[in-house]
């Protein structure tokens, strides 16, 4: 049993990339995986909730985190942090790999305790994002949506933003997903983001 209390972020080091299912851990430490397009923010909220800049790696150019990064938190769970979907640049053989190598994972036997599947709260979900948000609530791991970049709007447009994609994700799945707005720069929602990963990897095991 994790004590969620003693979980500091802080204390997150870089674990392993895995290129192929092979590397992927065989402890049975829960996983906490960030999935979503590219440059919606993946890295930088790890980043964030880490208070590691240079944890995972950034870039303004989509396409940065090409493999699967695990990072250790506090010697108690693992970060996953995902390469991004719908990045066009790379070559398409290379797309192809990085996304078997994403649903191989997902539908591995890993102790998957928490996805997490950020949004870009500028605009509404595309139809990549929600045969993601099909996928991923599939795999019937606990699924929550981050909407991040939320310093980019306005707080009244945030929460329109935040109603009209809740209303369009329930109108296109029958679901009310769990939501949650949230900024990589400014902090926004990333004290409640690891309130949340506490609480789930502390009821994975
Ligand atoms: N304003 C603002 N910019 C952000 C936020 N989160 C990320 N960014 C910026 O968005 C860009 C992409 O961020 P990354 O964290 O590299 O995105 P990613 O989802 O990991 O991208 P891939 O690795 O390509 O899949 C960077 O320029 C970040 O500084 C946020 O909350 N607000
Ligand atoms: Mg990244």
């Amino acid at each position: 049993m994790i004590d969620d209390k003693k979980v500091d972020f802080s204390k997150t080091t870089f674990f392993r990339l895995v290129t192929k299912i092979a590397d992927l851990p065989k402890d049975s430490k829960p996983q906490v995986v960030f999935a979503g397009k590219s440059n919606v923010g993946k890295s930088s909220v790890l980043n964030k909730l880490c208070r590691q800049n240079k944890l995972a790696k950034t870039s303004q150019a989509a396409g940065k985190t090409r493999n699967l990064v695990f990072f250790d938190v506090s010697e108690a769970f693992y970060l996953v942090d995902l390469p991004g979907y719908g990045f066009s640049k790379s070559s398409k053989a290379e797309q192809e790999r990085f996304s078997k190598l994403t649903d191989d994972y997902l539908h591995s036997e890993s102790p998957i305790a928490l996805i997490l599947h950020l949004l870009d709260i500028r605009h509404m979900p595309t139809r990549q994002d929600l045969e993601m948000v099909y996928w991923l609530e599939a795999t019937k791991s606990p699924y929550t949506i981050l909407l991040n970049k939320a310093d980019k709007l306005s707080r009244p447009k945030q929460e329109q933003m935040q109603s009209k994609i809740r209303k369009f994700l329930q109108s296109e799945t029958g679901i009310v997903f769990p939501m949650q707005k949230i900024s990589a720069e400014t902090g926004l929602g990333i004290d409640s983001l690891a309130d949340l990963i506490r609480e789930n990897v502390a009821g994975s095991k």
